[in-house]
């Protein structure tokens, strides 16, 4: 558990960098409706400034945008226990990072592995942003002073470079405790959900193949096909779940078919212990259609009313700006700016 010092406070957020992802919905929004129905203060962004890190089309960004949040809300995300909002419309996010790319060290941020995959052989190309991505992500959690932040395992890495930051602050500026030392939290059978064509590599939203991903808009129809198609072995399904262990495929689905089921994978083997790939692939697909299929259906008659969903974000955002402003203010004066009559905004 994360400082007592500080209240207990969620932030999370999901780059709208194109259509949502079974991975997004089982590590993160289906965890992040669960964290939204305890004591816990729940903060959950949409993370545009992220998202132009590699190119966005604008008005494809807007719609991935208001797509985004239809998900959150389709999904049980509820404005009224839940502050939903976009990054940028909160200064404090952009503002705050540049602070931190003056805290964060050059030889942290070298050592993070999603920029050298995301990257690639292309690192001379890419864009400052998306090297300098993970402390806007710290600028994101701490500008809340957030506690806890749920997130899937691939972003582990940024939650501990965003613990060393809120510790060298605290450190540098002599202000013990001003920043709290988050918590993620990494739970669940899907913490990882990987491709349906390559069970070694994450399934991602910007992946090349759409045959490797489920899309939270998939039809009923697509997303049997896709989970047909999904690459399995030759062999029937173990008797327990340590038979899973060098077999990424089938551990991949029977861990998607536990986590869209809520229950445990040792509860799916035992079910279906020694059954082939005929009769598991198509009760994974009934599943998957059951669960996301209301969620689609209720995004988009969201996704009918764009002006109702900017709203949401405007709302959200004034909220939001009432808790990250004034941290903002406190940093300032840590640092030694001086604030001036326009202050606070
Ligand atoms: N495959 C996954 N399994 C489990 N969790 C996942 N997440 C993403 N993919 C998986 C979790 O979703 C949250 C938001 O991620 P993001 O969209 O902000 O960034 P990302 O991890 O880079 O997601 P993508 O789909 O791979 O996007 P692109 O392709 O645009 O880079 C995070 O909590 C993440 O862990």
């Amino acid at each position: 558990m994360a400082e007592t010092l500080h209240t207990q406070r969620v932030f999370s957020g999901i780059k709208p960098s194109g259509g949502l992802t079974l991975g997004n919905y089982l590590g993160a929004i289906q965890r992040f409706v669960d964290m939204q129905n305890t004591d816990i203060e729940t903060i959950y962004c949409v993370v545009d400034l992220h998202a132009i890190t590699v190119w966005q089309d604008p008005s494809e960004l807007r719609h991935a945008t208001r797509e985004l949040v239809a998900a959150y809300v389709a999904s049980g995300l509820d404005t009224s226990k839940s502050i939903i909002f976009n990054q940028s419309q909160v200064p404090a996010h952009a503002e705050l990072g540049w602070i931190f790319n003056c805290v964060a060290r050059m030889g942290w941020m070298n050592r993070m592995t999603q920029f050298k995959e995301k990257a690639g052989k292309n690192a001379e190309a890419v864009s400052l942003g998306l090297y300098a991505y993970p402390s806007l992500m710290a600028a994101d959690i701490l500008a809340y002073k957030a506690t806890h932040v749920p997130v899937g395992e691939d972003q582990k890495q940024h939650v501990e470079l965003t613990r060393d930051i809120a510790a060298k602050f605290n450190h540098d500026f002599k202000v013990p405790d001003f920043f709290p030392i988050t918590e993620p939290i990494i739970e669940g059978a899907s913490t990882r959900v990987m491709g349906l064509r390559d069970g070694t590599k994450k399934m991602s939203k910007s992946g090349a193949s759409d045959m490797d991903r489920i899309n939270m808009t998939d039809s009923a129809e697509l997303i049997v096909k896709k989970f047909k198609k999904a690459k399995s072995d030759a062999e029937p399904l173990p008797e327990s779940v340590e038979g899973l262990k060098d077999r990424p495929e089938a551990r991949n689905l029977v861990n998607i078919y536990a986590s869209l089921s809520g229950r445990t994978s040792e509860s799916v083997i035992e079910e279906y212990a020694g059954a082939q790939w005929g009769r598991f692939k198509p009760a994974l697909a009934d599943l998957a259609v059951s669960v996301l299929e209301p969620i689609s259906t209720e995004m988009s008659r969201l996704m009918q009313d764009p002006a109702e969903i900017d709203k949401i974000l405007a709302e959200g955002s004034a909220k939001a700006n009432a808790i990250a402003q004034p941290v903002l203010e406190d940093v300032y004066d840590i640092v030694g700016f001086i604030r001036g009559q326009q202050w606070p905004r």
